[in-house]
């Protein structure tokens, strides 16, 4: 073997398992790993401009292929700019090794200059985090990260000083790592139990999230059997939502009322591979049943009365042959009918009213009907989460990630980095709002570096308006929410993109057009009004009185105009 350093030895692991690059910032403690990056042509450095946004970028990738992606920050600031982002790769359960370069061994404990301590940075958002401080840890050390962010799903910490990346490798690459996933089905008697209650209910309702991936034949079937009518979370729309005639949308915060109805109104709840995190939205007296294939999630939620552990495929397809084909329809059609109505009132929302500030579900529609057949999109947490988890229609071969577990602003910008890098054929749009695109617009300049053609929409409110909202639903005056914004599409031409400023409705469609068939990276900012209402299904008495309580405080405040605003934009449109 010819001699390599721990760096060198790190490379050749990853590129053994199939890893093909490291989303990073380099730093004097990186150097050994960059410098074998450097000399590889199998295996690439994608120089970000944050760390956060590489960690996000990360994600993105592992979250789209389902293999491990690998991030890498210098010591000290470096590791800590990472923290963000890992937390949200592992709070959305995707594989991401994290590469947190260390201080000069012999300087641990001195409170050296940049010294953290990266085993306690990074417990809470990893399920491994080790110090590598001599040759012979390794690859060991840095194989059981891998193998533990593989088969946990999450993310893993090799925290290595600088000098000891130097070091010469004692031993080569061990390990062939297995992502091989095992069936796993609950007893016969338990499926016969849950098949017994099933059979017996006539108004079931589904709730199904991510851990429906892959069985989306198995849950249509389901469905038929039971004549039940399916709610989605978040993250199950990818996986969900298309070609799927019981589907009544979503409940929740971004839902609508159909699917929020469907679950108050059925007698019995199926969830399956969901952690849908609002109790409020769960029923009071139904007959709750819940799969997971991670048993600690079971009854984390709601009041649970059946909960099974194992993978959702399996388990459909154990349990199917036991259900006896429900005649009764009546809470499936009805759950239909009110889809078809909610959905209506959505889609009225979403017209060319040539109105200025522009709607922003019209926008969305347009981006919708103009985006490719297998394009990826990202969306900021904040409204864009709305209008995407309302108007934008998956249909088996489009991707949606956003931050939907962890829920960080600023996400949209690095996921689609990450999602264009690893996809570099596909169309990646990219929903931004106006404060989270400027949380990390540094990264926009990523795009023209590595020639991502990556389309930026940004929903330009002048506002935090999702925070806004909630602040009037909670009878608060607002307050620290207001963006003085800077033309956009101007500092887009000025990073070297394609930038856009629609100004009227009619803007909307031949900007969108003209950006996404743009031969690289555009962005199109778009003014939206500032309060576009999107208040939950229903609105508790709370909210509603905090509601009416922000009217009067803001009438109080001399803030007349803003209810003017909610009301001409909300109510009487
Ligand atoms: C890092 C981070 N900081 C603060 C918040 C709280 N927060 C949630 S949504 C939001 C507003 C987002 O604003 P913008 O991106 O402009 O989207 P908008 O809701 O205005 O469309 C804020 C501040 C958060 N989720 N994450
Ligand atoms: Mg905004």
């Amino acid at each position: 073997m010819s001699k390599q350093n721990l760096a060198e030895l790190l490379v050749d692991v990853l590129v053994r398992a199939g890893v093909e690059r490291m989303y990073g910032v380099s730093g004097d403690s990186l150097n050994g790993v960059t410098d074998a990056i450097r000399v590889r042509q199998d295996f690439n450095w994608i120089h970000m401009r944050h760390e956060e946004a590489a960690a996000f970028a990360a994600g993105a990738e592992a979250h789209l292929t389902g293999q491990l992606a690998v991030c890498a920050g210098s010591c000290g600031p470096g590791n800590l700019h990472l923290i963000n982002g890992l937390y949200d790769c592992h709070r959305s359960r995707v594989p991401v090794l994290a590469i947190a370069a260390q201080i000069p061994s012999s300087e641990i404990g001195s409170n050296y200059f940049q010294e953290t301590n990266p085993m306690h940075l990074f417990a809470q958002c990893s399920h491994y985090c080790e110090l590598v401080s001599q040759p012979d840890q390794m690859p060991r050390i840095l194989e059981i990260a891998m193998q533990t962010a593989i088969s946990k799903r999450g993310v893993s910490v090799i925290a290595m000083p600088g000098d000891v990346a130097l070091r010469e490798a004692i031993q080569a690459s061990r390990v062939h790592f297995s992502d091989s996933a095992s069936a796993v089905c609950p007893s016969r008697g338990e499926l016969e139990t849950v098949a017994g209650i099933l059979n017996r209910t006539r108004k079931v309702t589904i709730l199904g999230g991510a851990g429906c991936a892959g069985a989306h034949a198995e849950l249509m079937q389901l469905a038929g059997r039971l004549n039940a009518p399916i709610v989605h979370a978040m993250r199950g729309k990818e996986i969900i939502e298309h070609d799927n005639p019981f589907d009544v949308g979503m409940t929740g915060l971004l839902g609508f009322s159909s699917g929020y109805h469907a679950m108050m109104n059925c007698d019995a709840l199926l969830m399956i591979g969901t952690d849908f995190p609002y109790q409020q939205f769960f029923p009071k007296d139904a007959t709750i049943i819940q799969i997971d294939l991670r048993g600690e999630q079971l009854g984390r939620r709601t009041r649970l009365d059946h909960g099974l552990v194992g993978d959702t495929g399996t388990i459909l397809r154990a349990l199917i042959p036991l259900l006896d084909q429900n005649q009764d329809d009546e809470h499936l059609t009805s759950s239909l009918e009110h889809y078809r109505n909610a959905r209506k009132d959505l889609d009225d929302l979403a017209v060319n009213s040539r109105q200025t500030p522009i709607h922003p579900q019209y926008v969305t529609r347009v981006l919708d009907q103009l985006a490719a057949s297998d394009a990826i999109f990202t969306c900021d947490v904040g409204t864009p989460t709305i209008w995407a988890a309302r108007y934008l229609t998956m249909n088996g071969k489009r991707r949606i990630l956003g931050s939907f577990n962890h829920g960080s602003m600023a996400n949209a910008l690095p996921q689609a980095i990450g999602a264009q890098v690893t996809h570099p054929g596909r169309q990646v749009v990219c929903m931004s709002g106006d404060g989270g695109f400027s949380m990390l617009m540094g990264d926009l300049l990523t795009l023209r570096q590595h020639q991502l053609p990556v389309k930026v929409i940004v929903f330009k409110n002048d506002s935090l308006a999702f925070v806004e909202l909630e602040m009037k639903a909670a009878g608060i005056v607002d307050y620290g929410t207001d963006l003085r914004n800077p033309n956009f599409a101007r500092i887009a031409e000025g990073a070297g993109l394609l930038g856009l400023s629609a100004k009227t409705s009619d803007d909307v469609a031949p900007m969108l057009e003209q950006a996404l068939n743009f031969d690289g990276p555009a962005l199109v900012e778009i003014p939206v009004p500032r309060q576009e209402l999107s208040m939950p299904p229903t609105i508790t008495y709370e909210q509603a009185k905090g509601f009416g309580l922000f009217m009067l405080r803001a009438v109080l405040s001399g803030r007349a105009d803003e209810i003017v605003d909610l009301a001409t934009v909300n109510v009487f449109r």
